[in-house]
């Protein structure tokens, strides 16, 4: 069975102005759905085509160089399903809960943890993506590169991400990484998916 582009969880300009319906459908449409369809074609001509689980697509071929291109769109497609659910439209909703608490614990306060995500996103030298994770008992902040997930590994969770490859921003930031970081997280992080996120890695 073939995958597909899973839908977005929110209408193409939802996100306007920080983030346009043009830069929204060409990231989705032709970025993540090229991911799709070239993953699709790869598994034709692979042993790995019997597995119908994506995460374990993504382990199994992270671990063999013979399969790059199936683990490069494979994991392209699992980060960009959590990209979209990342986002919701501006003022939708806050940091708050139990999440909200764990981020003032462990980097004191909200201005001190984006001040270092935004850090650990724009030292991302080249494509990648910058992550809020849970993991061995801390938040973290990560960084991956290209492809990249942190769901390579067991035992982090991913919480938030934002995408730093050019193709997510340039049409409406063009090289102004800080600024389209700084927007997605003061106006567009789904911090209602973050907390979801938190009580399943983290429960009481
Ligand atoms: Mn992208």
């Amino acid at each position: 069975m073939p995958f597909t582009l899973r839908p977005l969880p929110f209408h193409l300009g939802d996100l306007e102005p920080i983030l346009s319906a043009e830069t929204v459908q060409f990231h989705y449409q032709k970025h993540h759905g090229g991911y799709v369809k070239k993953l699709n074609k790869l598994l034709k001509e692979s042993p790995i085509a019997g597995v119908l689980d994506l995460v374990t697509i993504i382990r199994r071929s992270a671990l063999d160089p013979h399969n790059r291109s199936i683990f490069n769109n494979a994991a392209q497609i699992w980060n960009h399903d959590f990209y979209w659910q990342s986002l919701a439209p501006a003022g939708t909703c806050k940091p708050k809960g139990r999440l909200a608490e764990a981020i003032e614990e462990e980097f004191e306060d909200m201005d001190t943890f984006k001040e270092k995500f935004s850090k650990a996103a724009m030292e991302r030298f080249g494509s990648g993506w910058a992550w809020l994770c849970w993991g061995k008992g801390h938040l973290k902040i990560l960084t991956t590169s290209n492809a990249e997930t942190p769901i390579q590994s067991e035992g982090i969770s991913p919480l938030l991400t934002i995408d730093v490859w050019e193709h997510a921003y340039y049409l409406d930031y063009r090289n102004r990484r800080r600024d389209y970081i700084k927007a997605i997280m003061n106006e567009l992080w789904n911090w209602d998916f973050a907390a979801k996120q938190y009580a399943l890695a983290n429960p009481k």
